[in-house]
């Protein structure tokens, strides 16, 4: 897919000079409002975004203090509340206008623009049009299929991160009901390696830390995350750290303008002086995957200067007395620690030994400790020992459990986080089966199930024959674009729960229904009045989220209503009544309560303003490990960073790439085409680039090239006719946008123990771009 250009393309790039947030944030939003068609009634909406009795923003999963009367959203939420809350409808009469051949045609921006989905819709193959068709008959579609099936396990049952704790528990108790833990979902490409890693090294896979930790921390490290476009209210707190003189180290290859300055939007006084504030004190460049390695550099750093003290007698760098009373392995951890090599170190990293010197001095002289990290960190290969190493680090210090210290991995979607908590898990804990097979009658299922990777590859091989996704953009979202787009065709049903048409839909199994769902702003009224739903952040925090908008058409259903009709119409009242349960949602909440940990009274607790406190044992330092303490875990760095595939074949790769977000979009949702911060505008098929090593490669900026992808299977991986940028970016490295280079992305390339897509690791080569056979 590309876009329309207007002007050469290398015109439209300049670097933005800015801080973010600011003017361009405000000009931004009032943009979207005045698209929105509903402009008026948004303002409205968004007063209530994260306030008490209002919904959760459905942009980010990042908490909010609990102070009330603060504005709380950002430019990103407004746009996500925005889009959300369109007037405009993709209808039976948009369907009957449009065939599916010719909306294949248009973009993703096109596709999302048109509106909400307001009816259900079955593929007509004569036709080739979605046509009308009623909840019951979807229902009733979709019942036979599963029914008919030779195994439960032949049927994928995806989930994206938006989903409510309501609908997530009644979605994973009828597919288990019906026989099978093949649950993929967006957390397999997103923050699965920090759930393994932590709970490995910790005992809990969830952050530590609260919001209001980050009041008390001295130094706060931000690895391979940037927050200005994808989480920016945590800029707030940042630049209040840096204003109490406390150090934010960032680690990211990209100097993201978000994590050096930061204007806050909604303070006209330090916008109109343009006192915009550094968000950040010290900031390092590493390779790409060299996290690890720095890291690894700094606990060297930090066990030499920790015997120099004891020879010395002075008081010791680590702390003793924590690693004694709370933590294994720690001989083990040292003994890889002191065998690594500074050469290994530096050439992997990225960084001079004196910048891994700097860090670890930061690390050292803070008394508390918050390590923060996103998808910089979690989709390489060695992400589950990168993750591990942050653990690693904290706890050398004693930085889990006390206030102003803690891990943190910061999620993506609002409910991500909240979806795992209610049993979206292919391999779910043997606590939780057990909890549901005490609290309903049937045998659960044990047998781990499919994650996204796994569920392609079974839907490619014919193994899994139908799909149902709550939510989300499958086959744009996961690696390997056309075996993706492959996977969804080859399955005899695919059902889509969706808010928005997106390039899913248009994949379609031999029959395919689109079910219009509500989304967090619209009002989810049931049999017994007007329900709210309740989400987890980041920091575990659970809060009630009540829609505000009048859905644009009655023939909308909400999620668990979307559930509870295919339950019904699949399973009839087992193991219970599907339909009395959807009536009022505080009877699903009274089964959450029975059934997951920390929710008891939940019915209560869910209307306290603010929302509870899940608790997070590690943060109290309770070890749920195996040995009951938490655990250094002595992985070795990789030997080679480049897959052996590649290697095998003697390739080469030109750069490595990283697929990213621009700051218009919300994953696979292209709210436009500009990307303010990077200096991008009107255009997304570029590749950023080195200027050296675009010259370097017999090429110039500005220049269109083909981008393959080198993997030792022998596919040919290509995305055409994208544009070289020279920018501010380490040697060696290249980056662009994801979904437009997920084709780059192999199946195969995934983290080790996470399954986890590589995406931030791609080992490419540049070609001219080709158009009809000639070069151009
Ligand atoms: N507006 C907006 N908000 C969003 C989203 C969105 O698309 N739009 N998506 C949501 C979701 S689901 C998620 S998961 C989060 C994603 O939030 P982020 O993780 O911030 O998202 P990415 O754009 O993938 O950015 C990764 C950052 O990591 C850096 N990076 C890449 N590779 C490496 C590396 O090897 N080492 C280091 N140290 N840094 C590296 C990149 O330069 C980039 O700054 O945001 C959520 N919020
Ligand atoms: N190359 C590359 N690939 C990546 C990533 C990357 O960094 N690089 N990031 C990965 C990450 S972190 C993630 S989380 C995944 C995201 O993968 P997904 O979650 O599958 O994708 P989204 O783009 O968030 O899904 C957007 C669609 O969700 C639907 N939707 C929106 N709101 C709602 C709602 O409230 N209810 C329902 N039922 N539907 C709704 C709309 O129809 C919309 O079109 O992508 C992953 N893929
Ligand atoms: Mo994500």
């Amino acid at each position: 897919m590309s876009h329309q250009v207007d002007t050469h393309p290398a015109q439209r790039y300049k670097p933005y000079k800015g801080a973010a947030g600011g003017w361009g944030a405000l000009k931004s939003v009032a943009h979207f409002w005045l698209e929105s068609d509903n402009a008026l009634k948004n303002i409205r909406t968004l007063l209530k975004t994260n306030q008490h009795g209002g919904f959760d923003c459905p942009g980010c999963a990042w908490g909010e203090s609990a102070e009330s009367g603060m504005v709380k959203f950002c430019e990103n939420g407004a746009k996500a509340v925005n889009w959300e809350a369109t007037k405009r409808r993709v209808d039976a009469a948009f369907f009957a206008k449009h065939s599916v051949t010719t909306l294949r045609e248009q973009s993703d921006y096109w596709l999302e623009f048109q509106g909400r989905l307001t009816e259900p819709m079955a593929y007509d193959p004569a036709s080739d049009h979605y046509k009308p068709i009623s909840w019951d008959a979807a229902f009733e579609v979709i019942a036979q299929h599963l029914n008919a099936l030779e195994s439960p396990n032949q049927a994928e049952f995806y989930t994206s991160g938006r989903a409510s704790n309501e609908a997530a528990f009644l979605y994973q108790l009828f597919v288990r009901a019906y026989g099978t833990n093949n649950f993929p979902d967006c957390s397999n490409m997103c923050h699965e390696a920090s759930g393994v890693a932590l709970g490995q090294s910790v005992g809990v896979g969830k952050g530590t830390v609260t919001f209001e930790d980050f009041e008390h921390a001295d130094a706060i490290f931000v690895i391979g995350q940037n927050p200005g476009t994808n989480h920016p209210r945590m800029l707030e707190p940042l630049r209040e750290a840096v204003q109490r003189g406390a150090q934010v180290v960032c680690l990211n290859p990209l100097k993201e303008r978000g994590l050096e300055r930061f204007q806050h939007p909604q303070h006209p006084i330090e916008m109109l002086s343009n006192g915009d504030r550094p968000t950040s004190t010290t900031f390092f460049r590493p390779a790409l995957g060299g996290d690890m390695a720095a890291l690894r550099g700094m606990a060297k750093f930090l066990l030499k200067w920790d015997r120099e003290a004891q020879a010395k007698g002075k008081s010791t760098v680590f702390d003793h007395a924590f690693i004694a009373q709370h933590t294994s392995q720690v001989e083990a951890y040292l003994e890889v620690v002191e065998a690594t090599s500074w050469e290994h170190i530096i050439e992997q990293s990225g960084l001079t030994k004196a910048d891994i010197e700097q860090m670890a001095h930061i690390y050292r002289n803070a008394e508390r400790v918050i390590m923060c990290w996103a998808m910089g960190v979690t989709q390489h290969r060695h992400s589950v020992p990168t993750i591990q190493e942050i653990a690693n680090l904290m706890l050398l210090r004693g930085n889990i459990g006390k206030p102003g210290a803690g891990l943190c991995p910061v999620r993506g979607h609002s409910n991500v986080q909240g979806d795992r908590t209610m049993g979206i898990n292919d391999r779910p804990p043997a606590f939780f089966l057990d909890a549901l097979e005490r609290r309903f009658d049937f045998k659960v299922p044990r047998e781990f199930g499919h994650n996204t990777v796994e569920a392609i590859h079974a839907m490619l091989d014919g193994q899994a024959k139908v799909f149902i996704g709550l939510g989300g953009n499958f086959a744009q979202a996961t690696p390997d674009t056309p075996r993706a787009h492959q996977a969804l065709q080859n399955c005899d049903l695919t059902v889509q729960i969706s808010t928005k048409l997106n390039r899913s839909h248009l994949t379609l199994g031999k029959q395919a229904l689109i079910l219009p769902c509500l989304g967090r702003t619209d009002i989810d009224r049931q049999a017994n009045g007007p329900q709210a739903v309740t989400v987890e952040d980041s920091f575990s925090m659970v809060h009630a989220s009540n829609g505000q908008l009048q859905p644009l058409s009655k023939q909308m259903r909400s999620e668990p209503a979307i559930v509870a009709g295919i339950a019904a119409a699949t399973l009839g009242n087992k193991p219970v009544n599907w339909l009395w349960l959807i009536e009022d949602y505080d009877r699903i909440r009274e089964l959450i309560a029975d059934v997951v940990p920390g929710f008891q009274g939940f019915n209560q607790r869910a209307r306290d303003p603010g929302g509870f406190y899940l608790g997070n044992a590690a943060g109290q330092r309770r070890w749920n490990t195996a040995s009951g303490l938490a655990t250094f875990k002595p992985n070795a760095l990789p030997a080679d960073l480049i897959h052996e595939g590649i290697r095998a074949r003697g390739e080469v790769p030109d750069l490595i790439l990283q697929t990213m977000r621009s700051h218009d979009q919300y994953n696979t949702t292209i709210y436009g085409l500009d990307d303010r911060y990077r200096g991008v505008k009107g255009q997304r098929d570029v590749v950023f680039a080195n200027e050296a090593d675009i010259i370097r490669l017999g090429y110039k900026p500005g220049q269109k090239v083909d981008v393959l992808s080198l993997w030792g299977d022998g596919r040919e991986r290509r995305i055409s006719g994208f544009t070289l940028l020279a920018y501010d970016i380490p040697a060696g490295q290249a980056a662009a946008y994801y979904p437009e280079t997920n084709p780059l992305v192999p199946l195969e390339s995934v983290g080790d123990g996470s399954y986890t897509p590589t995406s931030k690791f791609v080992a490419i080569r540049l070609e001219p771009a080709r158009d009809n056979g000639r070069i151009i």
